[in-house]
């Protein structure tokens, strides 16, 4: 595995407690020099307390305990601003539901020294996704390709939430910006990297749909999605028609 320094790999919950010990079991022995930190959104199934007895047993695990549901992008959103503040090197985003496998992080670590913001990729050679339905599939490669067309780019998996940072990546992103929450906080971070030319590799994943619990996608998620990007798409024409500079 390639020495990229301290890794934080941050994991936002809201209500896994049937997935949180057998995931971070997984991170700690694929990637043993890794912190976890768990961002909990108060989750009514105890997750949060579960983290904190799992944290009081390793020191490389660490909670962060947030007051309600906010959403995926403003856990992560918080996590980074923890990570940061510790001048941790690099920044990883998994679910905490086992569809990230622990186990690919070596390989998503290995390609940090060749990029700013690495992403696990189910839309390249080599990737795939297991036991999903044809819908969630059709869905996943649709929001994709949509987003490369409204966008002008080529990055496959746009939507995917496996991702490795740099942080100077983060630092240079304007985190406080960001609004979006669902899917379309994974867009956002992806297209604020590209607009800035930051380096952005796929690597690729594959993805196991979760045993345990439940999904908190919903049609609102995808509907922020499907808005925001067409948005960014048209201010990015607009910005080529008339002539003026990227935002760097
Ligand atoms: N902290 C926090 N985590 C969330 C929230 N919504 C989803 N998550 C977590 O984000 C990850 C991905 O969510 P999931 O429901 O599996 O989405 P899906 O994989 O798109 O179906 C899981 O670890 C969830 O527990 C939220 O509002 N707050
Ligand atoms: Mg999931």
């Amino acid at each position: 595995m390639a020495d990229v320094g301290r890794v934080l790999v941050i994991t936002p919950t809201y209500n896994e407690a049937d997935n949180l010990p057998l995931i971070v079991r997984r991170v700690r022995e694929a990637v043993p020099h890794a912190d976890v930190l768990i961002a909990d959104d108060n989750s009514p199934d105890g997750t949060g307390q579960l983290a904190d007895e799992i944290a009081a047993q390793d020191r490389q695990v660490h909670v962060l305990h947030r007051p309600g549901k906010e959403g995926l992008g403003r856990a992560y959103l918080a996590g980074f601003a923890w990570g940061l503040e510790r001048d941790y090197d690099v920044l990883v985003e998994m679910d905490a539901d086992g569809s990230h496998r622990p186990e690919e992080l070596p390989r998503l670590l290995d390609a940090v020294p060749h990029a700013d913001l690495v992403l696990g990729s189910r839309w390249v050679a080599g990737g795939a996704v297991v036991n999903w339905p044809r819908s969630r599939e059709a869905l996943s490669r649709g929001g994709s390709l949509y987003t490369r067309l409204a966008l002008g780019i080529r990055t496959r998996d746009a939507t995917g939430g496996y991702r490795a940072f740099r942080a100077q990546t983060l630092r240079d992103l304007d985190l406080a910006s960001v609004q979006s929450n669902g899917y379309c906080f994974q867009v956002d971070m992806l297209w604020r990297a590209l607009q800035r030319g930051k380096v952005v590799r796929e690597v690729p994943i594959t993805f196991v749909e979760r045993e345990s619990g439940t999904s908190k996608m919903s049609n609102r998620i995808v509907l922020e999605a499907l808005t925001k990007v067409g948005q960014w798409g048209v201010q990015e024409r607009w910005r080529q028609i008339i002539g003026q500079p990227r935002r760097r």
